[in-house]
């Protein structure tokens, strides 16, 4: 167990972090599941800044991320992610999946976060096996944890029991 890592129930919306993960899709606009919640809590200025992103870049890659303001959450920055949507396993969907984790990393360590919550990526609307997925989101967060000293804490945020079930016994 790393004291780094902290397991929580709940509604990522409520979490204060320097940084809360959005699931969201390549479009940026919006959605249903955590990303529907994470703009109703968060407000206008989310999507005002994701819709600037899509003019800059043409929306989001899966496998890529972009950050943006908390806008009314408690977290500063909101780092939208676009998981791999799950087609059996042959898409290079955990590739993909590690590399979301990854880029999100690599956004929280250039705007100096020093705690972040993910959602467990991809589990819902698009499917992944939640024991595959929380395999690959621990393994991308402890490497993330050992290349970057500065950053203190990653929340895991589990909105089911069966999700907090699988990660407490891959922590065990
Ligand atoms: N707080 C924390 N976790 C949540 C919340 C919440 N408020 N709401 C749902 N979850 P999903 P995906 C959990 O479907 O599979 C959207 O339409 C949920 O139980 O939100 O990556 C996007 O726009 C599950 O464990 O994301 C995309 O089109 C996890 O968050 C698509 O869904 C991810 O479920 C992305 O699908």
């Amino acid at each position: 167990m790393n004291e780094k890592i902290t397991l929580v129930t709940g509604d990522i919306t409520h979490i204060h972090a320097d940084a809360i993960v959005n699931a969201a899709n390549s479009s940026l606009l919006g959605g249903g599941g955590v990303d529907g919640a994470i703009h109703r809590a968060g407000g206008p200025a989310i999507l005002e800044e994701c819709k600037q992103i899509r003019n800059r870049q043409g929306g989001c890659h899966t496998g890529d991320a972009v950050i943006t303001t908390g806008g009314n959450l408690p977290a500063r920055y909101v780092i939208h992610t676009v998981g791999p949507v799950w087609n059996g396993g042959s898409q290079n969907e955990a590739q993909l999946l590690k590399r979301a984790y990854q880029s999100c990393f690599r956004l929280a360590q250039q705007h100096d976060v020093k705690s972040i919550a993910f959602p467990s990526i991809s589990t819902g609307i698009y499917r992944f096996p939640k024991k595959k997925a929380a395999e690959i989101a621990l393994e991308a967060i402890r490497d993330a944890l050992a290349d970057n000293p500065a950053l203190q804490e990653v929340k895991i945020v589990c909105f089911d029991e069966e999700t907090r079930a699988i990660y407490a016994g891959l922590l065990g």
